[in-house]
């Protein structure tokens, strides 16, 4: 309850209870929010949400907390004389708007870019139109965290289906056989998949008579509750995978009539696999050969089942190839498309991959300046950024707009180049909710909104991937409003348009995905657009998904389910490929196949040196929750390094010892935990640390944690060639007591 002063007395305005969702991760979890007045004083698990139950994690039950924060960003600040000073939205738009129309007539669109951070991804308009704002002004140079943890997915699912937002996956609750290769669902809840309560999920399917397999350099919260647990080294699962699939052919296990009606490259497939037995492979991977083939044959003699690979795997240098033998063996094997196995999701849209490849939308087939990278569901590699903007000549960027992101904790090498190329930009605009280790850089601030303060509907992954398990669909309106003068990204990014002079909607994407759906004809100019509310667009959006109004989603507040998975409706149907045909060896991959013999040798000459991977934590999210303080209590206020007991022993260290930990490109401090979780070589850091010198985070700059990421090496040569991955599992490195 709180009380407010009416005209002449005091009236009490009891408290109210809206349902929302979560968006901190893919699992969006229904929530329950306690509202008095401006605060959100509670959040509950909404038990009645159709598909989360009443599911929901610490992070997402404290989201209030972060968001009614004393360190929130309330007004717009410029740095002036190494100073950040108030300044008002108008002086802003108008000085930002002047500095980009002038670096685009005198050097190109191209030298404006703009970097798309991980949360605000969870919205469904400030995305879509990031990209349109750049392609308005005629810039290429989107960045975006897809590069640091699934675009090998994407380049993959383009050559093999034919579109990069084709996404495969297990249909859980009722696969037989699940095997999860490089994610910890306990922790994360899963990527490229809605997977709210995972563990008891994936326990249902042990009690069903099912296996489940993890395949992991540690072994995980996941694995020490359910299945069973395999250690791989680490970056070494493109060969694993190999032998998965030599194994299948082996023992002729391809559905061959089916590989036949829908897919092409059998042959080719086949060929590839030869070189790959489990004898010769286990030597790098650790896999014993018995092992490998008890999994396989626990895969092809469930009634339903699915590889599954996710981070672990992605960050590591042969991504692509990887998810390519994944979905490979999945398909010949008949479990995909089929109940059971892995399913495409249809999305809100209908048909929404064959009416964007036919636009040309994410599928732009162009290269990088800096290095010749290919660019990724139209977006450019993260790993590039310090050689795009520190490289003079044409093309070189300028500016560049951070959006909800926090490259220098979360980029390779950042901090390190990253750092220096922030300070060389012309303009770095943040837009944030904090002022982040980012925005200590930039030359302007903008207070964005949280979570709770904006309408919403399902994002991309939801809305035009369809990564759910059980179709459904839900709408929140705002809970509480702006504070201070904070504005909603949606409203931020068209008022950036027209102080610009992007012609945000006269762009492909934007056309293609907002004005045709909305039932608009292209409008050149943001200004127009300016009257319309996020709400108003996102009703737009709902209807043009044919979700009906906002009203109608509005009443059901624990979401609307959709028509259930049936299976059996994407192959010879929903693939895109030219001929129609699921491709099982795309040329160029094949062709980078045949070099796998080379760095298989320089693996074995390296298998007793230490490498190290990353690790999530329960209490954070990648660089952002660290601000919270009840998130870094105690032993939680660092990170440490995880180390098996006979490295340590090797390193002649124990548990409490600070190490330094060493790179090719840096080195960090910290102290060390041993545990017999690690797999020998290999050693395990959380990412998302190193606040020390982030004043505008009063809690966070107060921990002691290390930026991983000092570890990991930027720059064109150093990442996946197909999807311009960051190497941010499998880096060598070297441990030592620290002096
Ligand atoms: N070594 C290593 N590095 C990694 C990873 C790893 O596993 N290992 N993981 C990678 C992965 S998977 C990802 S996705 C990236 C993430 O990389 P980033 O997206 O660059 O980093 P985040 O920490 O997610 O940054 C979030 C920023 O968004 C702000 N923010 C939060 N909510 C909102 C909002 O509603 N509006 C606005 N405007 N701002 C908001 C936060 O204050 C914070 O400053 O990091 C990657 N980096
Ligand atoms: N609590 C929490 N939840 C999160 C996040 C967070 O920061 N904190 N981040 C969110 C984001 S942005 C994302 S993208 C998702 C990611 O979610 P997932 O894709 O599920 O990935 P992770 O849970 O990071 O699990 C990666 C696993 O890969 C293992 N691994 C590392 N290297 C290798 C390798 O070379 N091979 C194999 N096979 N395994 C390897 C690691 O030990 C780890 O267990 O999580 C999301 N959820
Ligand atoms: S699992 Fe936690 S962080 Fe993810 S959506 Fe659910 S409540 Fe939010
Ligand atoms: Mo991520």
């Amino acid at each position: 309850m709180s009380v407010e002063p009416g005209p002449g007395k005091f009236v009490t305005v009891p408290a109210r209870t809206q349902h929302t969702f979560c968006r901190i991760c893919e699992a969006t979890c229904g929530l329950e929010a306690t509202i008095d007045g401006d605060r959100i004083v509670a959040l509950e698990p909404d038990r009645a949400h159709v598909v989360t139950k009443g599911y929901a994690c610490i992070k997402g039950l404290r989201y209030h907390e972060i968001h009614h924060s004393p360190d929130r960003l309330r007004v717009p600040l410029k740095r002036v004389d190494g100073r950040f000073e108030e300044i008002g939205w108008d002086q802003a738009l108008r000085e930002i708007g002047a500095k980009v129309r002038q670096l685009v007539s005198d050097h190109g669109g191209d030298s404006v870019s703009a970097y798309l951070g991980n949360p605000i991804s969870f919205s469904l308009l400030p995305p879509i139109l990031t990209a349109a704002f750049l392609q308005g002004l005629g810039s290429r140079n989107l960045f975006q965290t897809g590069s640091q943890d699934c675009n090998n997915k994407f380049a993959a699912a383009e050559r093999i289906y034919g579109f990069p937002f084709i996404q495969p996956f297990p249909d859980v609750d009722r696969a037989e056989c699940l095997v999860v290769i490089g994610s910890n669902p306990a922790v994360s809840r899963g990527s490229f998949i809605q997977l709210p309560n995972p563990i008891r999920r994936l326990k249902a399917i042990e009690a069903r008579g099912g296996k489940v397999f993890h395949v992991n350099p540690r072994r995980t919260e996941t694995a020490k509750q359910l299945g069973t647990h395999v250690f791989i080294r680490p970056d070494t699962d493109v060969y694993f995978l190999m032998s998965f699939l030599h194994e299948v052919i082996a023992r002729n296990a391809a559905d061959e009539s089916r590989v036949d009606r829908y897919m092409r490259g059998f042959d080719d497939l086949r060929k590839v696999a030869e070189a790959w037995p489990a004898e010769r492979t286990s030597e790098i991977t650790g896999i014993p050969a018995p092992v490998l083939r008890e999994m396989v044959s626990a895969y092809l003699e469930a009634d339903g089942a699915a590889l599954h690979l996710s981070t672990g795997v992605n960050q590591g240098s042969q991504g692509t190839l990887a998810f390519w033998i994944q979905e490979c063996i999945n398909a010949i094997t008949g479990n995909l498309d089929r109940l059971g196995g892995t399913l495409v999701g249809h999305g809100f849209v209908k048909d929404f991959p064959r009416y964007a490849r036919k636009g040309g939308h994410t599928m732009r087939k162009d290269v990088s300046r800096i290095g010749k990278l290919p660019s990724v569901a139209d977006t450019f590699p993260a790993g590039l950024m310090a050689d795009e903007i520190l490289t003079p000549g044409d093309g070189q960027i300028r500016a560049l707009f951070c959006l909800a992101g926090n490259p220098l904790l979360t980029v390779p090498n950042s901090d390190g180049r990253l750092a220096k190329a922030f300070e060389a930009l012309e303009l770095l605009v943040v837009i944030d909710i904090f002022r982040n280790e980012t925005a200590n850089h930039a030359h302007y601030i903008l207070p964005g909104t949280s979570a709770f303060q904006r309408p919403d509907l399902p994002f991309v992954f939801q809305s035009l991937m369809g990564v759910q398990p059980i179709p459904y669909v839900q709408y929140t309106d705002a809970l509480v409003p702006l504070d201070g003068e904070q504005r909603d990204e949606t409203m931020i990014l068209l008022q950036l348009a027209r102080a610009c002079g992007s012609k945000l909607f006269g762009s492909r994407i934007a056309s293609g995905i907002l004005s045709t759906w909305m039932g608009l004809r292209r409008v050149p100019v943001a200004g127009r657009w300016l009257g319309l509310t996020p709400k108003r667009f996102l009703a737009s959006m709902a209807r043009a998904f044919r979700l009906g109004s906002l009203g109608a989603l509005r009443k059901e507040p624990h979401g609307r389910l959709l028509q259930p998975h049936e299976g059996g409706d994407f192959l010879g149907r929903r693939v895109v490929t030219e001929d129609g045909l699921v491709d099982l060896a795309p040329g160029d991959l094949v062709a980078a196949a045949r070099g796998l013999d080379e760095t298989f040798e320089a693996e074995r000459a390296r298998r007793h040196e230490l490498k190290l991977i990353s690790k999530r934590e329960q209490h954070s999210h990648n660089s952002w929750l660290h601000n919270h303080p009840r998130f870094v209590e105690g032993r939680r206020s660092t990170n440490y390094l995880y180390m098996n007991p006979e490295d340590a022993r090797r390193v002649g260290v124990d548990s409490g010892a600070r190490v330094e930990v060493r790179s090719r490109v840096g080195s960090v401090t910290l102290p060390v935990q041993v545990t017999d979780d690690m797999m020998v070589g290999a050693v395990a850091l959380p990412h998302g640390w190193g606040h020390q010198g982030a004043d505008g985070l009063s809690v966070a700059s107060q921990t002691e944690g290390v930026n991983v990421n000092l570890l990991a090496a930027d720059g064109p040569d150093d990442l996946e060639y197909f999807s311009g991955m960051a190497k941010l599992n499998g880096i060598w490195v070297e441990v030592s007591p620290a002096e």
